[in-house]
């Protein structure tokens, strides 16, 4: 199989058009191909520091230009993130994901922490993910030495579509991250949002920039906007599943070995719904009742639904203990 870095604008606009059934069968014989036995990672998501944000994304109840009303809890502490962590582990869960609202990261105390929840996380044998904003090289360079697996950072939509989603950053900074995580020897995780009146170009775009970057991000989430009461996208009308599922299709084929991660906006979806997903080459899901501050589906959901669809998961973390 090759793996090509040059998918045009067209062939991405031609392909997320495709007959249904015609994406989904390439789709399907490129992920089978890719992940001979079809094994699914369950990504567990906490939210660290929570709200007071001063980005100004649309989509983003915690974002300080929003008037959503979420629950701004202290940022956690060591501790009570690791405790987290083991209870993610027992689970089930194969990856551990922190998010931290802020636009970058600053030295200091709590950066320390972030590293010590790093270490500490990988020590219970998980593999360990934060997302945090910008970051400087040296502070990649500090969270590749804490033994971080991979960075979150998304393109969100596409560059034509970006300033009107968000006005306080631009995609040269996002790029900008993405490289230095790389450089720093890290695994890129950056995906992006449907739902955010994009048009069918916009989608194909984001994903030309994401199968652009060479090696492709080792994960892709694909996210469905949750639309939040207060932020400037609370009225957007929800996405047709089935547009999920073409995006998720295209991502498979466009990066065949890359984890494609079913992320938020899972809710919205019915079992059928995730499963033709999952069916389009889906092989990650966050797996735990809340994603950082909206609901997810419940962990006997899950195991119910991957049951149904007869799909294996990743086999359990190492123990630790
Ligand atoms: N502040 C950091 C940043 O933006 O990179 C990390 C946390 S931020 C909440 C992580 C990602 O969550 C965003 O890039 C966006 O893709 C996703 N996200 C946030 N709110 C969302 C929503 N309402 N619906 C879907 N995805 C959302
Ligand atoms: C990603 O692409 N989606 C996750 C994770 N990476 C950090 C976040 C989804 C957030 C959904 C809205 C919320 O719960 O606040
Ligand atoms: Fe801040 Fe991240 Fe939310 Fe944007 S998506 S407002 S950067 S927490």
């Amino acid at each position: 199989m090759i793996t090509r870095h040059d998918w045009t604008q067209l062939e991405i606009e031609t392909l997320l058009a495709t007959p249904l059934m015609d994406l989904l069968w390439q789709a399907q014989q490129i992920h089978r191909a890719a992940n001979p036995g079809y094994h699914v990672q369950l990504a567990s998501l906490l939210s660290v520091r929570t709200g007071g944000c001063e980005e100004d994304c649309a989509y983003c109840p915690q974002s300080l230009h929003s008037s959503s009303a979420i629950d701004g809890h202290p940022d956690l502490e060591v501790e009570p993130v690791l405790a987290r962590a083991r209870a993610a582990r027992d689970a089930g869960a194969h990856r551990f994901c922190m998010g931290w609202a802020w636009r970058d990261i600053r030295d200091g105390a709590p950066f320390e922490a972030m590293l010590a929840m790093v270490r500490g996380v990988r020590e219970l044998g998980l593999e360990a993910c934060v997302t945090a904003g910008m970051l400087s090289g040296s502070q990649a360079a500090r969270l590749a030495q804490a033994g971080l697996t991979a960075y979150n950072h998304n393109l969100d939509t596409s560059p034509e579509h970006y300033d009107r989603i968000i006005s306080t950053r631009t995609y040269e900074d996002r790029l900008q991250t993405l490289e230095r995580v790389r450089a720093a020897g890290i695994q890129v995780c950056c995906g992006g949002i449907i739902g955010l009146g994009e048009s069918g170009a916009d989608r194909a775009s984001l994903l030309r920039v994401l199968a652009s970057l060479d090696p492709h991000p080792e994960s892709v989430p694909i996210n469905a906007l949750v639309a939040v009461a207060g932020t400037p996208l609370e009225d957007r009308p929800a996405i047709d599943p089935l547009e999920l599922v073409r995006m998720v299709a295209t991502a498979r084929i466009l990066m065949p070995h890359s984890r494609v991660r079913l992320s938020a906006g899972r809710e919205q979806l019915n079992r059928e719904a995730q499963i033709l997903c999952l069916l389009a080459g889906a092989d990650s899901i966050f797996y735990g009742d809340t994603l950082l501050t909206t609901s997810n589906p419940a962990v006997e959901a899950d195991r119910a639904l991957l049951a149904a669809a007869g799909v294996r998961v990743e086999p359990a973390a190492a123990l630790a203990p």
